[in-house]
């Protein structure tokens, strides 16, 4: 039982314990239903309280039921909720903290509700995709009104308890310990007379309800494009005008259709993936951690200064290193800058732009960095300048300073060997910019220490970052993958398709940007680099030629006005160019290729299932410990739609015995050795399995 039952002073105080959040399983509900039935049986008790033990009042439903026998199973939630709300003795909510989703709805149930201030208070579960099923949208408007529950559900968006006082959601908002205050209120609640206030009861009320939910159906229609749960949330809403139970019912429905959509199952993927992702399978939680109180970056640079502020912004001191005095004048002026420019936003205050820039130092000499806890090196992607930068490295820093290399595909095992304590080096990928991008992926050497990861595992949460440990490889997990989409975008347009056709039919799909744009962005020249030092490394692997016959037409990107596309200064619009088009059928013909119509949707396969294919090699081989976290690397560093969950888990979605079959197909088209079918996924396929179980 995760319920805990105890009598004090005639009242009953039922304790959710259900770590780590008092999800709302089948044995809580059970536990709050066995509660009740004992207190409502026993005469010594006048009044009961319903609280949470631990760090949550209750994170509410337990999503991980959520599909399976359990989530419908007796006493299900609104089962519960009845049970309180038909009480014959008042029933208060004492809220501590967090009180989401389900654990707001059964506080909602409940006849009084008293909250710490500060205490969370959510209906988030148009994250998930779904929306509050049990009474949220009608409970919710009936004490706090209609525009502001509606604004509460559709955005998902925590409220502090103290924030909602003086509205019917709660009777008290009291500072310090809760659970006496509500112990209290519960006799005092005992000892009147009934009937006591139920949420159901109370009727919603606005001046122009029609108008006022006309402007959310357009406003949410407008934003929420491919998620369904944000306009079903507004339906549902819109019903707590109606009676009660009609409203219910409303709601009930719309629930049990978000719930089995594959919108809502990515974005629970994506929940659960991102804490999955900070978990390690060999490096136990307790594995003890290095103290990070002090950075050094090396190099200046767009890379350098985007790490820097990371640290800066999360309260810890950087030292940045470089060549030349003029390097670090300019790195530093681009830090403020950024920072002036957020300040101009309204977004950070003068006062905290001094703060941050007040942490950062600079430095000509190694020597004022021996001391840094952490160093990350961002200087030039070639391995003779990181043997230079490590073996200095090694020689000037302290003894158990972590010291990582910020490379997107060099051999982490190759630069830890320019060192005598390999077990210090570890790979910290940062995606440009730095100070943006959610992903880190986070590079394990074979000699990389447990406490390393586990320490800079660590750090990352503290900068904000989803980090994800990636084994090493060409590459590591995103741009290894990248460069197989890559790949198929240049073989798409020497079969027939054009840069736009391509760019916008995976955009449909939802991509943030499709390949070209997103070279043009990167800048064509960086692909290009690769592209030549593949040429000496792997000569095996081939690429489409119109990427480097752009290059050498010198169109790198927007940097240069021009690339796949031609931009106007200050414009980031991309507009198609004639001469690139006539380039490429010209390649084609060159090649002796019959340009043939290619549709929207085999641009999406083989863009997509490049992705799924060499995402199968990386988890078969290790360098992924599982298919979620090669989901995060995509969902938060390379705008793959997050209402599809990442590759691994669209494929699944698809089924890997359609992703299989069509691969073969392809196989048998132009550069069919490109779709060697990795082993894991056909013998997935082969059983009806999928990569995420
Ligand atoms: C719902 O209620 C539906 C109803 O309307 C209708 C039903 C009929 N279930 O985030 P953290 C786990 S839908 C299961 O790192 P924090 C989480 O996976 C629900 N597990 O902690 C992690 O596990 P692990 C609506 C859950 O302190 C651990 O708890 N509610 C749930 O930074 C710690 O999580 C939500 O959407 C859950 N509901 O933040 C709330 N919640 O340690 C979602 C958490 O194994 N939750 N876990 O990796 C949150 O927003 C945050 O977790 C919370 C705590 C603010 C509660």
């Amino acid at each position: 039982m995760t319920a805990q039952y105890q009598v004090q002073d005639g009242v009953a105080v039922i304790t959710l314990d259900n770590p780590p959040v008092n999800g709302l399983g089948h044995s809580t509900r059970l536990g709050i239903v066995e509660g009740m039935t004992r207190a409502l049986d026993d005469e010594a008790v006048k009044a009961i309280v319903i609280t949470g033990a631990g760090k949550a009042f209750s994170g509410g439903a337990d999503i991980r039921e959520f599909n399976t026998p359990k989530a419908t199973q007796e006493p299900t939630l609104h089962s519960v909720i009845k049970v309180v709300e038909g009480s014959t003795k008042p029933v208060v909510a004492a809220i501590h903290t967090v009180a989401m989703g389900g654990g707001l709805e059964l506080a909602l149930g409940c006849n009084y509700r008293v909250a710490a201030k500060g205490a969370q208070i959510a209906l988030p579960e148009v994250k998930l995709g779904i929306l509050p099923g049990a009474g949220g949208t009608q409970r919710l408007p009936r004490v706090i009104g209609l525009e502001a529950a509606l604004n509460m559900i559709v955005s998902g968006t925590a409220v502090p308890s103290e924030k909602l006082a003086g509205t019917k959601l709660f009777d008290e908002v009291v500072e310090g310990d809760v659970l006496p205050a509500a112990i209290q209120f519960a006799k005092n609640a005992g000892n009147a007379a009934g009937p006591h206030p139920k949420v159901r009861d109370l009727k919603v009320r606005h001046e122009n309800a029609d108008g006022f939910l006309a402007f959310a159906r357009n406003t949410v229609s407008a934003v929420a494009k491919n998620f369904p749960a944000p306009l079903k949330c507004v339906e549902a809403v819109a019903a707590s005008l109606k009676s009660f139970d009609e409203g219910l019912k409303i709601e009930r429905a719309g629930f049990m259709e978000l719930v089995t959509t594959p919108e809502s199952r990515a974005l629970r993927h994506a929940f659960f993936g991102e804490r999955a992702a900070s978990k390690i399978p060999d490096v136990p939680s307790d594995t003890p951690v290095r103290k990070i109180e002090k950075v050094a970056v090396i190099g200046a640079g767009t890379m350098g200064g985007g790490i820097s502020m990371n640290f800066l912004n999360a309260g810890i001191p950087v030292i940045v290193l470089e060549t030349k005095q003029e390097a670090l004048d300019r790195g530093v002026a681009t830090i403020r800058r950024n920072y002036e420019n957020s300040a101009k936003k309204g977004k950070l205050t003068a006062e905290k732009v001094e703060q941050r820039m007040g942490l950062l130092s600079t430095t000509l000499s190694y020597d004022e960095i021996k001391d840094a806890d952490l160093v990350i090196e961002a200087v030039f992607e070639e391995m003779g300048v990181k043997e230079t930068v490590f073996k200095k490295l090694d020689e000037v820093m302290k003894p158990g300073a972590i010291l990582a290399s910020n490379t997107s595909t060099l051999d982490v095992n190759k630069i830890a060997s320019f060192t005598k304590r390999p077990q210090d080096v570890v790979g910290m990928h940062f995606f440009s910019p730095a100070n943006v991008m959610k992903l880190l992926e986070v590079v394990r050497g074979e000699k990389t220490g447990k406490d390393v990861l586990a320490t800079v595992m660590q750090v990352a949460k503290k900068i904000k970052k989803t980090a994800v440990v990636s084994g090493v490889c060409d590459g590591f997990i995103g741009n290894r993958m990248i460069e197989q989409y890559s790949r198929q975008a240049g073989y798409l347009l020497d079969e027939g398709a054009l840069p736009e056709q391509v760019d916008k039919a995976i955009e449909k799909f939802g991509f943030a940007m499709g390949p070209f744009r997103m070279g043009d962005l990167a800048g064509n020249d960086i692909g290009w680099a690769i592209r030549k030092r593949r040429a000496v490394d792997k000569p095996d692997i081939q690429y489409s030629k119109t990427a480097d016959l752009l290059c050498e037409l010198g169109r790198f990107g927007q940097k240069t006005g021009a690339g796949w596309y031609d931009y106007k200064p200050g414009d980031r619009k991309p507009y198609p160019n004639q001469q690139v088009n006539d380039m490429i059928v010209q390649h084609s013909k060159d090649l002796g290729i019959t340009r043939r119509k290619i549709s929207d949707e085999e641009i999406v396969e083989r863009l997509v299932y490049a992705l799924v294919n060499e995402g199968a090699k990386i988890l078969e081989e290790g360098i992924a410990s599982k298919a979620s976290d090669i989901d995060m690397v995509y969902l938060t560093g390379y705008g793959f739609p997050i209402f599809r969950g990442g590759p691994m888990l669209y494929a699944d979605q698809v089924g890997l015995y359609n992703v299989a079959l069509a691969m073969s197909r392809y196989a048998k088209g132009y550069h069919g050795e490109a779709w060697q079918p990795a082993p894991l996924l056909t013998k997935l396929a082969a059983e009806g399995k999928g990569f995420n179980g």
